[in-house]
């Protein structure tokens, strides 16, 4: 890049947090001068907070960087510290898991029913001949065998490779082979869009080609017919007639804990290595710092799924290590009706909400008449998280789902961070609408321009983490050098200047005049026109600044006379008025009112108006695509698009001219 971002957009509204909420928080100011003067005193006293069986000898090995020990000698086990000591404490009988089905059928677990779930299955697993440093592939719609079955990896000391219910044959089978797994724990189906959708024979199809797998355990959830082989073995079959029996073993810190394959942008998905005792004490002390958590009370709902890296850290290893209640929910937020997140919130008298820029601004184009008929009055906290969340995006959620007085909690982190990095703290920040604000305790990131140097206050570039945190990535599985060039190759270091080794997190972020941090988009998405670096980011939240826009997708597309040129796909809000000439007025209002909020520089060449934006399955935006369009190419690889359709009928309107 040529120059550091252009700083454009200028957001001033604040929100300090509820006097009551700050009163009683679970962490207070005083952790962010705990954090510096002793950052590793400061982590270890959060691991602390988890049990372990083996006392580490050194809290970081930082002696061959970018390879990090965390806990050194100390040994735990994730499921004991997840179920057992909660059941040990008496709290067996309390709900681990409300679970809610697409079509309406509900359980409810215990920490007494996972823990003997999850025992049951590591009896199994063991059974079929899975040891410690096995791999196993989790193929599962969102019911609570998924979480099981993790936790009975961990249990053993396998390391799960969790692959969305939703990817290909093709992705399923790569990912497979990547990790050379063993088992395979999957589903006949699951239920999404109001039907059961098909998992095994997608799991058939990626069998026939890993011959490392030995074993399938099958779930049954929707009852449709399946194909049998010897390798298949029915979960109920199986599992639930083993023995409730299992004494958890202890492992090293350091030992793998589970793999997430992350595609990024381009090229072959990178699989993700996590291990075991930073991972922990990080998700737990996150969940329980950025949620203020109080297990007694709290209903806690993460609405990823559990495929993607926010499920493991915050429906799974986060929530439970805590010994708290939670929301888990299988379908799509509207199925059978638009009101389907309301009414679970309703229900479960669900307190802390954590979902994601998309899911708000859709609730945005559906209108704020939806939350409005349900009772949300439980709710105390409001979390976000996978994307750049716009202003306009925070203020609704605050507003509507949070009736203009609770606190959101804009987390920046990524499948490679493994738990929350960069956050508001509920009961100390005032928090700014838009911005991740600063980062944890015990966490040091900053903003660097293209020399590397770290940009002034006001100034923007590239987001950086300066010094090594417990749940950081261990390598990418099987490709240590792939994970120096990525992640450490840019700066410092790796990058040959100086003995500092600095994390590149591949976003684009600037510092405002507070030095608060604001997210600007991943820089392969940033646009260069006439010679400035403007953030997709920005001019997003411009358009969705505007009351007709709920959502929107900017790209570069290649132009003769600016290099590249603004082009901007929008999604109005439901009373907007798009057909004929009303559509093209508001086109030229939309273009103008990018113009007038961020500058004449960001006034986009041309506006579409669509229904729908390409979106991978746990809600990015897929600009990728979009450029493909903008630029008239032939699409490239759509295998992680949520709904392949959506392209045909952005790419329709393309076609129509304009
Ligand atoms: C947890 C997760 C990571 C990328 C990350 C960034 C984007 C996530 C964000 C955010 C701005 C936030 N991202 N949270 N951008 N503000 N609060 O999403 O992991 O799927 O690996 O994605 O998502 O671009 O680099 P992952």
């Amino acid at each position: 890049m040529s120059e550091a971002l252009a700083n454009l957009l200028n957001e001033t509204r604040q929100f300090p947090p509820p006097a009551e909420l700050a009163a009683q928080a679970n962490v207070k100011a005083d952790a962010y001068a705990e954090g510096e003067r002793d950052r590793l005193g400061f982590w270890e006293r959060q691991a602390g907070r988890l049990s372990w069986a083996k006392q580490w000898d050194q809290v970081l090995d930082w002696s061959t960087p970018p390879f990090a020990k965390w806990f050194v000698g100390g040994q735990l086990n994730v499921a004991y510290n997840c179920l057992d000591r909660h059941v040990e404490a008496g709290r067996g009988d309390k709900v681990a898991i409300h679970w809610e089905g697409e079509p309406g059928d509900t359980r409810t677990l215990t920490y007494a029913d996972l823990h003997k779930l999850t025992c049951q299955a590591a009896n199994a697993l063991t059974e079929l001949g899975v040891t410690a440093g096995d791999r196993v592939a989790i193929y599962l719609p969102m019911i609570p065998e998924a979480a099981a079955a993790m936790l009975a990896c961990a249990r053993i000391g396998a390391t799960h490779s969790v692959v969305f219910g939703g990817f290909s044959a093709d992705a399923l089978t790569n990912r497979i082979q990547d990790a050379t797994a063993k088992v395979v724990i999957t589903a006949d189906g699951g239920y999404r869009r109001g039907k059961p959708s098909t998992l095994k024979p997608t799991v058939d199809e990626a069998v026939a080609k890993c011959p490392s797998v030995e074993h399938v355990l099958v779930v049954r959830r929707t009852g449709q017919d399946v194909a049998w082989s010897e390798k298949d073995h029915w979960w109920h079959e199986t599992v639930e007639t083993a023995s409730p029996e299992h004494a958890a073993q202890p492992f090293d810190a350091e030992h793998p804990l589970f793999i997430l394959y992350t595609s990024g942008t381009t090229a072959r998905p990178k699989g993700i290595l996590h291990t075991t005792g930073g991972y922990l004490t990080q998700t737990s002390y996150t969940t329980h710092a950025v949620f203020d958590l109080k297990p007694e009370t709290d209903v806690f709902w993460c609405t990823a799924d559990i495929g993607w890296v926010t499920g493991h850290s915050y429906i799974v290893y986060g929530p439970l290590s805590n010994g708290a209640t939670q929301v888990m929910y299988e379908g799509t937020p509207d199925t059978p009706h638009k009101g389907r997140f309301w009414e679970i919130v309703d229900k479960y008298k669900v307190t802390i909400l954590y979902t994601a820029p998309t899911l708000i601004r859709t609730m945005m184009k559906w209108g704020e008449d939806i939350p409005a008929g349900y009772d949300l009055s439980s709710l105390r906290l409001l979390g976000s998280v996978g994307e750049p969340i716009n202003p306009e995006a925070w203020i609704w959620y605050r507003q509507y789902v949070g009736r203009g007085e609770l606190p959101v909690v804009d987390t920046w982190w990524q499948t490679e961070t493994g738990a929350i990095m960069i956050s508001p703290l509920p009961g100390v920040t005032e928090a700014k609408p838009g911005s991740a604000m600063t980062p944890l305790p015990g966490i040091v990131a900053d903003v660097l321009d293209d020399q590397g140097q770290s940009v002034p206050n006001g100034g923007g570039g590239y987001l950086v983490l300066r010094e090594p945190w417990p749940s950081m990535l261990r390598t990418i599985w099987g490709d240590d050098n792939r994970f120096i060039e990525t992640y450490w190759s840019r700066f410092g270091a790796g990058a040959g200047g100086g003995d500092e080794w600095i994390y590149f997190a591949g976003d684009g972020a600037k510092k405002d005049d507070d030095g608060h941090i604001w997210l600007l988009g991943r820089v392969d998405d940033v646009m260069l026109v006439s010679g400035h670096n403007i953030s997709t980011t920005e001019v997003e939240s411009a358009l969705v600044s505007h009351p007709s826009v709920a959502e929107a997708a900017v790209v570069g597309a290649t132009d003769p006379t600016t290099g590249q040129a603004i082009v901007a796909f929008a999604i109005p809000r439901g009373s907007a008025e798009t057909s004929g000439e009303a559509g093209e007025q508001l086109i030229a209002d939309l273009r103008n009112h990018v113009a007038k909020t961020l500058g004449p520089i960001a006034k986009p060449r041309q506006i579409m108006l669509v229904p729908e934006l390409p979106k991978t399955r746990s809600g990015k935006i897929m600009r990728r695509l979009l450029r493909d369009v903008a630029e008239r190419r032939s699409l490239g690889d759509v295998t992680t698009l949520q709904d392949s359709s959506v392209m045909d009928l952005i790419a329709s309107g393309m076609g129509g001219g304009k």
